[in-house]
């Protein structure tokens, strides 16, 4: 099947999802790096594509996209023929793989991204709104633990658009909040494996920014201290 697909990301739990399933699925697609830093995402042209103003987006000629698990799941109707990474629709197993994004996107993502925003970038610093979102983002890693051992995927036998979801915000959480996988150990099993797959890693590099791991908790390691270094807000 032919496919015109230009990609808008950058490297975050976001956008990466939408650039592993690319690779999973070996489509060609064209990178628009948009370093999210520099706030090309709020610009008119941008918003065309996607009026939220954020990343992921993807046009595939005149079709947009965005939201990363409506990416996900447009990608696999259309081009996951095979099923190498998704359950076909009417089946149990799709509204099970469904079931999986849509925890990810309405739980995961949001909570993450709140202990993230506390953690790593605030303006104040709040333990209350760290302890909040941390212990929520736990809360759910155990929700995910206790699934992974009963099933080795989160759909079911097979690895899916639902793993890469949940994959893509899990694999952050130890280097960005301290988060011990360990105490998760289905989770970290599956996260290890996943970590992997050539695809994950080609994809979890798009754009290529040239960043290293090492640049990577280097930066954490400064935001946290820049928080930890503040008065607490919770107190005024
Ligand atoms: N629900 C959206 C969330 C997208 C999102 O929050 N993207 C972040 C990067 S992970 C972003 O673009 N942040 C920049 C901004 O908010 O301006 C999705 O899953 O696509």
């Amino acid at each position: 099947m032919s496919s015109n697909i230009t990609l808008y990301s950058w490297t975050t739990p976001n956008g990466i999802k939408a650039s592993i399933t690319l690779e999973e699925l070996g489509l060609p697609y064209k990178i628009e790096p948009i370093d999210i830093s520099t706030n090309i995402q709020k610009e008119d042209w941008f918003l065309k594509i996607n009026p939220n103003g954020r990343i992921p987006a993807l046009t595939d000629g005149s079709q947009r996209v965005f939201e990363s698990g409506s990416i996900m799941l447009y990608l696999a109707d259309k081009y996951d023929t095979e099923r190498k990474i998704s359950y076909a629709p009417g089946t149990p197993e799709y509204i099970e793989q469904l079931s999986w994004v849509m925890f990810q996107m309405g739980g995961l993502g949001p909570m993450q991204g709140q202990a993230n925003h506390f953690r790593l970038f605030a303006g104040v610093r709040s333990d209350y709104g760290i302890k909040r979102y941390t212990d929520e983002t736990k809360r759910l890693y155990s929700v995910l633990d206790s699934r992974l051992k009963e099933s080795p995927y989160l759909a079911g036998s097979k690895y899916t658009i639902a793993d890469i979801a949940n994959y893509s915000w899990v694999r952050s959480g130890p280097g960005a909040l301290e988060i011990d996988l360990s105490e998760f150990p289905a989770l970290k099993k599956w996260a290890d494996e996943i970590g992997q797959r050539a695809a994950v890693q080609k994809g979890a590099d798009v754009p290529h920014t040239g960043r290293t791991d090492a640049d990577r908790a280097e930066f954490f390691k400064s935001a946290r201290a820049r928080i930890d270094g503040m008065d607490n807000s919770d107190k005024h």
